[in-house]
């Protein structure tokens, strides 16, 4: 069952991919029950005072699987799912991947003008959202967006208040009956290990935000490999502290890997350090993952007394630059090895290795996972460059799919003919294969890890009448290391300030996140010699206008959304 708009990988790479054993041929739903036998009553999942066993992360996911297919899901629909990290988000992954029924993973922080976007791209059947998340009313926002794909969409809702008429996930969650006939009769239906299991987002750099079709066999490899390469085993304890339905916290190695290899996962709402550091002791967590701006945050909190965190083995690093000084940083006042990670949802993934030196681990941001990742480093004209030297970073492999899903012009640009996924970084390689981010192609803005499409915000301050051009580029951020610079040039008679432009995004139901946070008024956009905007230039006037000379320490520090 192929779902139109998914680019499938050439038919002799994908026999070679399960002859070598990347792909085992197991749809993810058949590989939790071999879990489930071999890990039976040890505890899978933990979420506050909720803990599930194997057996009982197994036998829920049938037992959701059967409710969802209840409401009308089949094999082959495709969801939206929208929930923070709680264990239902776990299970009902589980559940879907049971029946063939795909999830697009959407963040919290994500509204109206998101939401209704990626459910129309993925054509979904459902949405599913939480009752309330921080203040905010989801079950409004799922029957908007429901509403928009038409009568057949129905609003499924994780909570303790689910609005009459929408239908409470935890109703759908019925145990009882027997679990072997309920397995005997998923397992008749299952879906193949190379269809899709579910959809992740991605930063993206044109329009609106792109899913990636990620399949059974490609991600549980990419889940499965990570584990290895981060010594993952039975005594794993991983604490989520990022959002769950980034691929980092999934399947970087994240949740998923810890399920594979008996190991435990721990789901936390919020990566505060206080809060974090509790649950390492009282858990005894080995392992967690952080983006840079959050590792900074833990290692000043680690300053002041802590609770004990010696369990901690590996603290991972990774989602947005980080230069060998703040490395050093943090090796110093984090809590567990630093190992950092350059990956994408997009696929390839790069691990510096626990039993590396000091000296890769500060300077580098590892290397693939894989023997099969194809990794090339060129010029401008796709020329490699020669090893040491920085160029474009474009790669290939078990686990990179060959396209966006449903985006064949974006995918032209974005893919090479012959299926090199352009990154759009700029790395160097070293002589054994490290990787060290230098910069960007790409035209977006990485916010503390989260990635925005400056092209995506131009369109939307563009819809305001007092903007007669605009171009947006990333402002220096304290924290964040980058938030979003609206560069604007008024219509003639005009004003314009900051509030309003915020104003105007909440109204549009446009993530918080993607708001701009400084405006820069200018009487006329810099252009380049062939007259495009000069992009180059705006970034350096943004970096002037905004980062203090001597950086002032905020009275509150400032909200690490959507974190
Ligand atoms: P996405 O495609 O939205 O999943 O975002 C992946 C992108 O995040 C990569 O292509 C890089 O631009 C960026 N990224 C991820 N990890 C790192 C890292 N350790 N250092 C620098 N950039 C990173
Ligand atoms: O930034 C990312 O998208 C990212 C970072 C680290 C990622 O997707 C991952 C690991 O898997």
């Amino acid at each position: 069952m192929t779902r139109t708009g998914f680019v499938p990988w050439p038919e002799h790479l994908a026999r070679e991919y399960v002859a070598k054993g990347y792909w085992r041929q197991r749809p993810l739903g058949a590989l939790m029950w071999d879990w489930a036998e071999a890990y039976e009553d040890r505890v899978a999942l933990v979420d506050g005072p909720h803990r599930l066993t194997y057996r009982e992360l197994a036998e829920t996911a049938d037992a959701l699987a059967e409710g969802l297919a209840r409401t009308g899901l089949r094999r082959g629909d495709n969801i939206l799912v929208q929930l923070p990290n709680c264990w239902e988000f776990i299970v009902l992954v589980l559940a879907c991947a049971r029946l063939g029924v795909a999830p697009v993973l959407a963040l919290p922080p994500h509204r109206e003008h998101e939401l209704t976007h990626l459910a129309r791209l993925a054509r979904v059947t459902a949405v599913v959202a939480p009752d309330r998340w921080r203040g905010f009313d989801h079950q409004t926002l799922a029957e908007d967006v429901a509403r928009d794909r038409g009568d057949g969409c129905r609003v499924l809702v994780v909570g303790d208040t689910v609005r009459p008429g929408l239908t409470d996930v935890r109703t759908l969650l019925d145990r009882t009956g027997d679990p072997a006939a309920r397995r005997r009769r998923l397992d008749s239906s299952a879906p193949a290990a190379d269809e899709v299991l579910l959809f992740l987002l991605s930063g993206g750099t044109t329009g609106l935000p792109k899913i990636i079709a990620r399949t059974h066999n490609d991600y549980e490899y990419n889940a499965r490999r990570s584990g290895e390469v981060c010594g993952y085993g039975e005594d794993t304890v991983y604490l989520a502290v990022l959002p769950v339905a980034h691929n980092f916290a999934l399947a970087s190695p994240g949740v998923l890997a810890a399920l594979m290899c008996g190991g435990r996962a721990v789901l936390m709402p919020s990566p505060q350090a206080a809060a974090a550091f509790a649950a390492i002791e009282r858990e005894r967590v080995t392992v967690t993952s952080l983006v840079p701006a959050v590792a900074r945050r833990w290692a000043q909190a680690a300053v002041a007394g802590r609770p004990d965190t010696s369990s901690l083995r590996i603290c991972q690093v990774g989602g947005s630059v980080l230069s060998a000084t703040e490395a050093a940083e943090l090796m110093a006042g984090l809590p567990g090895r630093l190992q950092q990670v350059f990956g994408m949802a997009e696929g390839l993934l790069n691990y510096t290795r626990p039993d590396d030196p000091d000296d890769t681990v500060l300077t580098t941001q590892g290397r693939p996972i894989c023997v099969d990742d194809e990794v090339l480093v060129v010029d401008e004209k796709d020329v490699p460059v020669p090893a040491g030297r920085p160029g474009r970073l474009l790669t290939r492999g078990p686990y990179t799919p060959r396209g966006y899903f449903a985006a064949p012009e974006h995918n032209a640009r974005a893919f090479t003919p012959d299926g090199w996924y352009r990154t759009g970084d700029v790395v160097r390689r070293d002589a054994v294969g490290n990787l060290t981010v230098e910069g960007r192609t790409k035209d977006l803005i990485n916010r503390g890890g989260e990635k925005i499409s400056a092209d995506e915000v131009e369109e939307l301050l563009r819809a305001l009448p007092q903007v007669a051009e605009v171009a947006v580029v990333p402002s220096p951020h304290r924290e964040l290391g980058e938030s979003v610079c609206a560069c604007v040039v008024l219509t003639a008679g005009r004003t314009l300030d900051l509030s309003e432009v915020r104003r105007s995004f909440h109204e549009r139901g446009v993530a918080s996140f993607k708001t701009p946070e400084v405006l820069m008024l200018l009487t006329a956009l810099p252009r380049t010699p062939v007259g495009k905007t000069d992009k180059k230039e705006l970034r350096k006037l943004a970096g002037e206008a905004h980062v203090p000379r001597q950086p002032a320490a905020p009275a509150q520090p400032a909200p690490l959304q959507p974190f």
